[in-house]
């Protein structure tokens, strides 16, 4: 057993959260990993609220255990589902793309544990001060929407400036990543593309495929000059959008090509002409596995590994 600052905020056995997947993380999947004792989170995404209630409701249905709702700052529905979110006393709620500061208020008052993402020391502070309980600090390694500081350097730089349990997102997808999260200072670790290839996943088959075919280099980068950087598998749609990019056609046009690409790939499992959203660390899957097989798989091989280091120690 491992037990850290994060275990103990949130009353989970292994220091393991499961990213709020936009699309492809259900209810199968949060209460997987929920049961086998890591945060399942459930990814709200664009969805409507009325989806959302039923996710929450079949989640609390199947499991007694702690789970979570992320929100993407850039959806639609944003203000309903942080409402719905209190409404049914979800017990964590984690933030992505943006500055949650304004919900952080009413969510703590209706006590539930808030959790934002972050990809910068300075927003860490600030979320802090504004009554954050934890701070998930992401890579730019990560899939979909990043920043642009590498896991290596922002984790111990987010670690040094809050006092409040980290988070480190972004590369991680076995028991070395845990270990080395927890060196440079973090309290656990949360998982998005590695948990895409469980068999609990929503995520088409071929999606998932195309996470264990790729490599560490598998990857590439658009939507810079909208403001909002996506990790994506590089394929003819994601090239498409690069060359539309570079072109400079309008920014309208452009998010008009990007829309709704997720949906394809994830769900009608079109990886030729939609997006691809994955990590770097689609280079280490290498098979699609129960959720709960692969978090007793990474403790055992962190435990193990911590073991090892400590007889590298020598008198
Ligand atoms: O949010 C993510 N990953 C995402 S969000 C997304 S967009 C979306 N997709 C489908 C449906 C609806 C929406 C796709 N992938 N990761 C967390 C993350 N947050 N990474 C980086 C950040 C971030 C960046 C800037 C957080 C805060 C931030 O602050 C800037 C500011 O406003 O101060």
């Amino acid at each position: 057993m491992l037990e850290t600052a994060l275990t103990e905020l949130l009353g989970i056995a292994h220091p393991i959260v499961q990213g709020g997947m936009a699309w492809v993380a259900t209810w199968e999947l949060v209460v997987a990993v929920s049961e086998a004792g890591g945060l399942g989170i459930l990814g709200a995404g664009n969805a409507p609220t009325d989806w959302v209630r039923e996710q929450i409701e079949e989640i609390k249905r199947r499991t007694p255990k702690p789970y979570g709702v992320n929100v993407p700052l850039l959806s639609f529905h944003v203000d309903q589902v942080v409402a719905l979110s209190i409404e049914e006393r979800v017990p964590v709620l984690t933030t992505g793309a943006g500055n949650p500061t304004r919900y952080i208020g009413p969510l703590k008052e209706a006590g539930i544990i808030v959790i934002p993402v972050v990809a910068s020391a300075a927003l860490a502070r600030r979320l802090e001060r504004a009554g954050a309980d934890a701070i998930i600090a992401e890579g730019q390694e990560s899939g979909g929407h990043i920043g642009d500081v590498s896991t290596m350097t922002l984790i111990p730089r987010v670690v040094d400036a809050v006092d409040i349990p980290v988070v480190a997102a972004g590369g991680f997808g076995d028991g070395r990543g845990l270990v080395a999260a927890l060196a440079l200072g973090a309290a656990g670790i949360q998982m998005g593309t590695r948990f895409v290839c469980t068999e609990e996943c929503a995520a088409h088959p071929r999606y998932k495929n195309a996470i264990v075919r790729a490599s560490e280099r598998s990857t590439m980068v658009t939507g810079l000059s909208l403001g909002h950087p996506v990790r994506c598998i590089r394929n003819p749609m994601v090239r498409d959008f690069a060359a539309l990019e570079k072109e400079g056609i309008s920014e309208e046009d452009l998010i008009e090509f990007g829309t709704g690409k997720l949906r394809t790939a994830a769900i009608e499992g079109d990886v030729i002409h939609g997006s691809v959203i994955a990590g770097q660390v689609c280079g280490l899957v290498h098979d699609i596995v129960p959720a709960g097989e692969l978090i007793r798989r990474i403790m055992a091989d962190a435990e193990a590994l911590l073991a090892e280091m400590r007889s590298l120690v020598v008198a």
